[in-house]
């Protein structure tokens, strides 16, 4: 490969980032402009492992530094294995609770492992880069840190930050008040060390961002600029991200890829748009022609369809695109026989579940009530004598009708339903 070749990189992207809104605030924008189109730059996005796994909010900034990687710069994805161990106080009203080191060590793999599946670590010519910042806070004693790092920072520029300045009513702790010192270490570290020269986060990291531009200026360094993400936000008010049952995780055991794929599903046509610009590849193209689908036939839902089925194959796999897939129109339908154990599993997930001991058959209206998918026998034979109650897909007319064993599905469900979307999931153990 030439020395042309490996630095190509697509001049275009900053424009692209802005095209699809992924550009909240951004410092110095004609001259890294310049600099992106010109050639590669070095990149990092910090995430701090606060949890055991990572959720949708990570995602635009996961997918921006794929957006980069893709276009030829380097990537690099940073855990704080240390910072985590500290807390940002940046977009909260109050103070965290600490951590053990076991567990902020333990999340720092977890979130290692799901940064990974997003970044390609043998692309040619710009390899992505994982690093914890343990690697270099852990190590710091407090004279150096105090005396090289902290006399760049006036304690007036600390409390004028909107994360200082937001909590000073209620209290911040020494802790908390000196986190924005740590990022700031890790962006000039990272920048004479490996010659990053642009930090990613989102809107509530522009304090932390600029403060580490500030300490580069200070040390000598030069070159480096910040970029921001909006906060995600939904036309009807509501918080981004949350479901019913809570977060919206990117590992798998904690929400299912099916729950995932309905998630995305469910975006209202007035932000389908704004959020296939955000969390897809798509081209301008393919996504001006889902536009007008969504402006023509909004009831056919084309535009949510590729919302969910782009997100969950970039999250989990095209494999689970068409479970997910599957499992929707098996519910849409009625008809779960189709579905291996672990999709019926899954569709019923969020359904009334009972688990009831081995009996060789069971009469229809005990079950129904025992499911208490009627409030009471009479209910459960009127239900039966209206044609609302389903067995495995199945409508059920017989008030006396036993369900055997030999009619569960794998062995071991019945799936009853009442009307068209009342399901309730029955296992015999
Ligand atoms: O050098 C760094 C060390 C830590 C961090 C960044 C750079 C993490 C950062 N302080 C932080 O707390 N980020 C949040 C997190 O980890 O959950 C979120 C931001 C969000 C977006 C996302 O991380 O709230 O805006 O930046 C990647």
């Amino acid at each position: 490969m030439t020395q042309e070749q490996a630095a190509a990189v697509n001049p275009e992207l900053l424009e692209d980032l802005e095209y699809r809104g992924l550009v909240y605030q951004v410092t110095n924008r004609e001259e890294l402009s310049k600099k992106m189109s010109e050639g590669r730059v070095t990149l990092y996005c910090g995430f701090d492992p606060t949890a055991d796994s990572l959720h949708i909010g990570s995602l635009l900034p996961i997918l921006t530094l794929r957006r980069f990687q893709l276009a030829g710069h380097n990537s690099i994805a940073l855990v704080g294995g240390g910072t985590g161990l500290i807390g940002d106080p940046s977009g909260r009203s109050t103070e965290r609770s600490l951590n053990t080191d076991d567990t902020v060590a333990n999340w720092t793999e977890s979130l290692k492992n799901q940064l990974s599946r997003f970044l390609d670590f043998e692309a040619a010519g710009n390899p992505a880069k994982l690093v914890s910042n343990y690697d270099w806070l852990a190590p710091l004693d407090i004279i150096t840190f105090l005396r090289d790092i902290g006399k760049n920072f006036t304690v007036n520029y600390m409390l004028a930050k909107d994360s200082v300045d937001s909590r000073l009513a209620n209290g911040i702790s020494f802790t908390e008040f000196s986190y924005m010192i740590l990022q700031a270490y890790d962006f000039f570290k990272l920048n004479r060390d490996h010659g990053v020269n642009l930090q990613l986060g989102g809107s509530d990291q522009w304090g932390n961002i600029t403060a580490g531009l500030d300490l580069i200026g200070k040390m000598g360094g030069s070159d480096a600029y910040g970029i921001t993400m909006p906060l995600v936000t939904k036309s009807d008010g509501k918080k981004f991200g949350k479901s019913e049952s809570g977060a919206v995780w990117l590992d798998r055991s904690k929400t299912s890829a099916y729950q995932f794929y309905q998630f995305w599903i469910n975006t209202d046509d007035s932000d389908v748009i704004r959020f296939l610009k955000y969390f897809t590849f798509l081209s301008r193209e393919e996504i001006a022609a889902l536009e007008q689908a969504v402006a023509s036939q909004p009831e056919k839902r084309e535009a949510q369809r590729e919302l969910a089925r782009q997100v969950t194959r970039l999250v989990h796999g095209a494999d689970a695109v068409e479970s997910a897939e599957k499992i929707t129109a098996a519910l849409f339908s009625g008809d779960v026989t189709q579905l291996s154990e672990d999709e019926l599993v899954e569709a019923l997930q969020d359904m009334p579940t009972t688990v009831m001991g081995e009996a060789a058959e069971t009469g229809l209206i005990d079950l129904l009530v025992e499911a208490k998918a009627a409030p009471s026998r009479r209910q459960a034979k009127q239900d039966i004598e209206s044609g609302a109650v389903y067995v495995n897909g199945v409508k059920q007319t017989g008030i006396d009708t036993m369900l055997t064993s030999e009619q569960r599905l794998h062995g071991r469900y019945v799936v009853l339903r009442r009307g068209k979307k009342n399901y309730y999931l029955v296992k015999f153990e």
